[in-house]
């Protein structure tokens, strides 16, 4: 088979060809080497190899909906498009207790599994503010899986109620919480997080707070936001501490990267990454990542084609049906302008590339298997039915 796949590769290219086919680690110098050398086709033949051997053909979604109770926020991302300073405060939203229970109300007998719970960082919104929440959702739909907040939201309101992390941690699982998103995770490094996220939580105190979780028997996603300044060197080096805590853990279930889109932030005047990149980038992560189960797209981003086509470059699940419920990506100028895909045409858009749609909740404990059913024509959404040109 290793003469088969890589008859034109390079020697340096086959060396990790056969690490990978062997399933063995790539070091870290091999994961720079295939940033910066690999062909598109190589990387697309291994990382499918390993999906493969993974998952099969299965991808993975699930239903879900955010929750985002601010957009006002204390600190100033520099690729930010969302949210607005406390001085702008009028042109955000802040949403009381009430509110967010309404909009958890508004989905009482549908389908979903569960609420995503991430925003902004003010003062109002501290640890019995999110304690109360958890609480009061628990009460109301006990079934609804709450995976909310990161270590950026974590780190400020632990330190504002003068607890630790432990402590901290506690809390929030005995009020509800489920598990962790991967947000805030943006580039670890100091050199880069410095300037795109200055003020909040160090990479450090991210990884430490995800430790913490472990630790105490739950799970947690982890994510990279991409293709803005950080170099080749400082993806390797988020790759590596991500992998590392992993195989200290082995609590992280999905990584999702997460490309930078330009509009409407401080770094507007750079180039977003092409579509060939972010493939690149998915294939890298899904080859790097031996010790993570599942590689994710998170399709209100990069668009519906682009999520598609990521499904043979590693990528085994591409997130929950959205409903329209978060501003993160639409404020950033992403293609998906409503990012809304019911269970039709998420099943379909699957199936239009040849994989199995299985409805997972988010432990990805299998809910259905949709990979037989057959769907009216008119609720097919089409998506591409060959290879689309691409031409940025
Ligand atoms: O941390 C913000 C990113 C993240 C921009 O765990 C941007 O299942 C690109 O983490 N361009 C929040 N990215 C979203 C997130 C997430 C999404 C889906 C699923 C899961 C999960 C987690 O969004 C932030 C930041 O890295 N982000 N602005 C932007 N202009
Ligand atoms: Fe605030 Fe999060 Fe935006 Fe940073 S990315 S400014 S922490 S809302």
């Amino acid at each position: 088979m290793m003469s088969v796949l890589t008859e034109t590769f390079t020697s340096q290219m086959k060396e990790i060809a056969s690490k990978v086919i062997a399933g063995n680690r790539i070091s870290p110098e091999e994961g720079l080497y295939l940033f910066k050398e690999a062909e598109l086709s190589e990387l697309g033949i291994l990382a499918n190899l390993i999906r493969e051997k993974k998952h099969g053909d299965k991808t993975y979604f699930n239903r879900n909906f955010h929750v985002e109770p601010t957009n006002v926020c204390l600190y100033t991302c520099t690729f930010c498009s969302y949210s607005r300073l406390i001085k702008k405060r009028d042109e955000g939203w802040e949403y009381t207790h009430d509110d967010i229970m309404d909009i958890i109300k508004s989905y009482d007998g549908k389908p979903v599994t569960e609420v995503h719970i991430v925003g902004g960082v003010l003062p109002q919104y501290d640890i019995k503010f999110y304690a109360d929440l958890f609480k009061a959702i628990k009460e109301h739909r006990p079934d609804l899986h709450i995976k909310a907040l990161t270590p950026v939201e974590y780190h400020y309101i632990f330190k504002k109620g003068k607890v630790t992390y432990e402590e901290g941690m506690k809390l929030m699982k005995e009020a509800g919480l489920d598990s962790m998103p991967g947000g805030g995770a943006e580039i670890f490094h100091p050199e880069i997080r410095d300037q795109i996220a200055g003020g909040k939580c160090s990479g450090d105190q991210w990884l430490r707070i995800h430790e913490i979780w472990h630790e105490l028997g739950h799970r947690s996603n982890a994510t990279m936001l991409y293709g803005h300044i950080e170099k080749y060197e400082h993806r390797i080096d988020h790759l590596e501490q991500l992998r590392q805590l992993q195989d200290k853990t082995g609590g992280f279930q999905t990584f999702i990267p997460l490309k930078f889109r330009n509009k409407g932030n401080q770094l507007s005047h750079l180039e977003e990454s092409n579509v060939l990149e972010d493939l690149r980038n998915y294939a890298i992560s899904r080859i790097y990542l031996d010790n993570f189960d599942h590689i994710k797209a998170y399709w209100p981003m990069i668009g519906r084609t682009t999520a598609q086509m990521s499904l043979a470059f590693g990528v085994d699940d591409i997130d929950g049906t959205i409903d329209d419920t978060t501003k993160i990506y639409t404020m950033a100028g992403s293609e998906e302008q409503n990012p809304s895909l019911s269970t039709y045409e998420l099943v379909n858009l699957i199936k239009t590339v040849n994989r199995k749609p299985i409805e997972r909740d988010t432990l990805y404990k299998v809910i259905n298997d949709f990979s037989e059913t057959e769907f009216e024509e008119d609720k097919i959404y089409k998506g591409y039915t060959s290879l689309p040109v691409i031409n940025n």
